[in-house]
């Protein structure tokens, strides 16, 4: 893990550096906008999802309370470093909020589509429009004329025009880092885990924030130690649980870190910050744009609907990882991951699998009450596999 944190040190100075340069780079904020096609058109791209509590009175000024704390977070390191105006910071936002040159956003769930908005006035802000009933044949139609127009925006913000061979490129490098990720959750599917959930969420956060290369070499080296260790980790007996919902964003490990302080071993996350991130790979046989709307809208994101894959995925990865437990995770006020909660428990419960319901923020003032509830839950999970 060593690396990863060198790697991380080292990121906005690196970023910096490109910027003098002359690339361009580019801010995300969620799994639907492809890095392929930012990398084809010769820019760097970095994460911005807010996990941070610190940014968030400075959103409040602006956006309604109740709304998830992800976006507040988000909106509020935007904020306090691109409106210079702003005069109540935290001074906590993270550096690379201030080296973006543009945002490209999606329209997922309400919150964001309506913050999305806002940033515009900060920044340039392109959205992409993503149907949400997938299903439907001319929801691919649609997808694939939105990411054409992405494709359009991005050769006029870089100067770099893109064509077939380089989408084909960012494609094999992309499918790379998800072999990658995959052979990290299969030696955590092992009896004895070989790395904690902590560090391999960590590890998934980095994807999108960290260079390609240097997270490929990071992750292959990772790898190679977790398979000298496999089988010889340290929680055989330990309830082995997986986390669902919400995505972890970087600076709010709350839940993780009490799961496992608390004697669980994580060894699966079905989240944004876990396999939704990197499970499906892009063809590299079709034509590369078909490919890639392909596979970005079979994500199976709470936004969309109906989302039975999402079920789906959740009982084969309960079976693969051989999960005795599901701490279901919802960031307060997200309706979507919170509303699908109910067919998922269900589903489990029938599959004879206890679900614990956290719903939380990025405030620390409730560890104390999930603590007991998690330890709790730990307790009655270990009596099973008595
Ligand atoms: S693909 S999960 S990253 S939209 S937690 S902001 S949904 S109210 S983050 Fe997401 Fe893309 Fe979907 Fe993943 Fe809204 Fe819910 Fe907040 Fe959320």
């Amino acid at each position: 893990m060593e690396a990863f944190k060198k790697l991380t040190t080292d990121r906005v100075k690196e970023l910096l550096e490109k910027k003098t340069e002359g690339k361009k780079i580019i801010g995300t904020l969620c799994l639907f906008v492809p890095d392929e096609l930012i990398y084809a058109a010769g820019a760097d791209r970095v994460i911005l999802c807010g996990g941070r509590s610190a940014p968030i009175p400075t959103a409040e000024r602006y956006l309604p309370r109740n709304i998830c704390p992800l976006i507040k977070s988000t909106f509020g390191s935007v904020i306090e470093k691109k409106c210079i105006d702003e005069p109540f910071t935290s001074g906590k936002a993270c550096p690379h909020f201030d080296i973006v040159d543009m945002i490209i956003a999606e329209a997922t769930c309400d919150g964001k589509k309506k913050m999305y908005e806002l940033l515009n006035q900060y920044i340039p802000t392109f959205i992409l429009d993503l149907p949400q009933h997938p299903q439907t044949p001319s929801a691919l139609e649609y997808w694939i004329t939105e990411l054409n127009n992405l494709k359009k925006v991005l050769e006029k913000f870089t100067g770099n025009k893109i064509n077939s061979d380089n989408i084909k490129n960012a494609i094999q490098r992309a499918n790379e880092t998800r072999k990658l990720l995959h052979r990290m959750y299969e030696l955590r599917s092992y009896p004895n885990p070989p790395i904690s959930g902590v560090d391999a969420i960590s590890v998934v956060q980095l994807m999108h924030y960290l260079e390609e290369y240097q997270f490929q070499n990071a992750l292959r080296n990772l790898c190679k130690e977790m398979e000298k260790k496999a089988n010889k980790g340290i929680c055989r007996d330990t309830p082995r649980i997986m986390i669902s919902g919400c995505p972890i964003a970087a600076g709010n490990m709350k839940v993780p870190e009490l799961i496992e302080n608390t004697g669980g071993i994580i060894v699966v996350e079905e989240s944004c910050t876990g396999t939704r991130a990197f499970w499906d790979l892009v063809s590299e046989t079709k034509a590369p744009m078909n490919a890639l709307a392909e596979r970005y809208l079979n994500i199976p994101c709470a936004c969309m609907f109906p989302n039975e894959q999402r079920i789906k995925h959740i009982l084969e990865l309960v079976k693969t990882f051989k999960v005795d437990g599901v701490v279901y995770y919802t960031l307060q006020f997200c309706h979507s991951y919170n509303i699908e909660k109910y067919k998922i428990q269900k589903a489990l419960k029938n599959l004879g699998i206890p679900v614990l319901g956290i719903e939380t923020d990025y405030d620390n003032s409730d560890v104390e009450q999930l603590k007991t509830r998690i330890q709790a839950f730990l307790e009655m999970l270990m009596e099973r596999k008595l």
